[in-house]
């Protein structure tokens, strides 16, 4: 199959990160939550998306979310990024909620280079990815060339629409 995702330097996968926040100040918990990761030599950050306004999807009775998605390279696999984005998330205040409910930070890993990866708690491509504006939004803006399991997330993102995704404001200053 040819490669899809971005190219990553030899010991290196690409990866993409969805991040969400809407409890408290949310825009500076998804920038915090990109910067924890990186302090911890988890993964190495090669471009942010905006910052997206986006109504709440699948639980409605919340408050609107800040999303944003990056791209981001790593040496570790899955299951050892899945447990330092936990250990992210745990650090940031992140209590166990409702499915789908309020949360300080959430942080998805939603592709792992070209890799198919199933495990109890992780599975790549993220499975909810295509169905959700609030990720496909900020992905397609940094990545409009993406095509994850053969489509193209430029194109999906065109065609579910941006019904409740607005832009909040760009980047801040350059990492
Ligand atoms: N995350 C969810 C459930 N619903 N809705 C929006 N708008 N943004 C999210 O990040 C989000 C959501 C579960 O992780
Ligand atoms: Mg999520
Ligand atoms: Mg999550």
């Amino acid at each position: 199959m040819p490669s899809s995702a971005p190219d990553a330097p030899p010991g290196e996968v690409a990866i993409g990160l969805g991040i969400g926040s809407n409890i408290g100040d949310k825009p500076a918990n998804v920038a915090l939550g990109l910067a924890r990761l990186e302090e911890r030599g988890a993964v190495r950050i090669k471009a942010v998306s905006s910052i997206y306004r986006t109504a709440p999807w699948g639980y409605l009775d919340q408050e609107d979310f800040a999303n944003a998605c990056a791209l981001a390279a790593t040496r570790l696999d899955p299951q050892a990024l899945l447990a330092e984005v936990k250990g992210v998330e745990a650090e940031i205040g992140r209590t166990a909620g409702l499915r789908w409910g309020p949360r300080l930070i959430d942080i998805d890993i939603l592709f792992y280079g070209d890799a198919a990866f199933e495990s109890p708690d992780l599975v790549l491509p993220h499975k909810e990815l295509f169905r959700r504006a609030f990720v496909l939004r900020p992905l397609a803006e940094i990545a409009p060339g993406l095509t994850l399991g053969g489509r193209s997330v430029k194109e999906a993102s065109d065609e579910l629409g941006a019904d409740g995704v607005e832009l909040w404001f760009r980047p801040s200053s350059p990492r």
